[in-house]
């Protein structure tokens, strides 16, 4: 299986975030990238390839066009404001506000445009962003030109990221740009499978009235974990879309069997709607060893989600999302891709 990265990703680097009131310094960081990389040469996976260079087309179908030039003007407009440090919101809209507002000021756009405090922009962020969606549509067109399966090495990752909102360390919802990107190579429909421990908030609001993509999400139950606001059970879609979107929610010390369980639910779903393609949201922040997450899948489970996956028989695209136990990232990611690998040989 070929891997699609660009070294222009690790320039998203030394950002900060808050977590526990603490400043931190981001757990979405560029040792993810470097670890998931020797993985995969140690285990003999395939190619490591630069993305393709690609315009910004699909992204401003799938986001709002003023959010994406927002991305891309949003550090040089903290600079020209004369602010040091992490361009991090810390005002949003106001709920009750009685009309629409454009304030110009960066530190209103910040919070126009997100969702939380972890996504913070640095010097080389809008080229990670960049390059990012690149290697996914690299990844997503050589699907369409008739390789089985392709993993995008996407950092930062994408399923947080709204039609006009970033968060959770997410600014371009890189597999949603994938899925729309293969349906204009023709595919007739496409499933969004994301196993990241984190609910796709993103993902599922850009597909949430359509019935070409069908987006099914795993994830802690966001009752008492991030995004908070969305993943319940039943939101299902709405229009021509009602039907097309499952969320699945499982509780905090969820194990192997149970989340095992949950993903054949979800696999029948899959099979059931009959996609062309399955982008898989690869998190492994599900993993036991995770810090900030509270699942407890071990090394050996993730194999065994690669040969669930091979057992659809559909084209697969695998886009990084999330999975911040560094080290382990690289062992659990390497483990999905070469469990799917064996199984398709068999
Ligand atoms: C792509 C991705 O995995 N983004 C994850 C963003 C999570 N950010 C919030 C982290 C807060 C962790 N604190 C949880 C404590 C409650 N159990
Ligand atoms: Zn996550």
């Amino acid at each position: 299986m070929k891997t699609i990265f660009s070294p222009l990703q690790q320039k998203h680097q030394g950002q900060f975030e808050f977590y526990n009131g603490a400043v931190v310094e981001g757990y979405e960081n560029t040792s993810r990238a470097s670890f998931i990389l020797s993985r995969i040469e140690e285990v003999g996976l395939g190619p490591i390839l630069d993305p393709q260079p690609q315009s910004l087309d699909v992204a401003r179908r799938i986001h709002k066009p003023a959010y994406v030039d927002f991305l891309e003007s949003a550090w040089r407009l903290w600079r020209e404001a004369g602010r040091p440090g992490t361009a991090l919101p810390y005002a949003w809209p106001a709920r009750g506000r009685y009309k629409d507002i454009a304030p110009e000021p960066i530190d209103a756009l910040l919070g126009l445009y997100s969702i939380d405090t972890s996504t913070g922009f640095v010097e080389g962020t809008w080229e990670a962003i960049k390059a990012s969606q690149d290697s996914a549509l690299t990844a997503a067109d050589l699907i369409s030109e008739g390789e089985q399966a392709c993993f995008a090495l996407c950092r930062p990752p994408g399923h947080h990221a709204g039609t006009d909102f970033n968060g959770g360390y997410c600014f371009l919802n890189n597999a949603a740009i994938a899925a729309q990107r293969l349906l204009d190579a023709g595919a007739s429909r496409v499933t969004i499978l994301d196993i990241d421990y984190h609910h796709g908030n993103g993902t599922q609001e850009i597909f949430y009235e359509r019935a070409d993509v069908q987006v099914i999400s795993l994830h802690a139950d966001p009752r008492n974990e991030y995004p908070y606001f969305a993943g319940y059970a039943d939101e299902q879609g709405s229009g021509k879309g009602e039907g097309f979107n499952l969320n699945i929610p499982l509780p905090e010390g969820t194990d192997w069997p149970q989340w095992d369980s949950a993903l054949e639910f979800a696999l029948g779903n899959v099979r059931q709607f009959g996609p062309d393609v399955v982008i898989v949201s690869l998190g492994v922040d599900t993993f036991e060893g995770d810090p900030i997450s509270r699942f407890q899948l071990s090394h050996r489970h993730f194999p065994l989600i690669g040969g669930r996956l091979a057992s659809l028989a559909t084209k697969t695209l695998f886009v990084l999302e999330g999975g911040y136990a560094v080290e382990d990232v690289g062992i659990n990611v390497a483990g999905v891709l070469s469990g799917y690998e064996d199984a398709m040989r068999r």
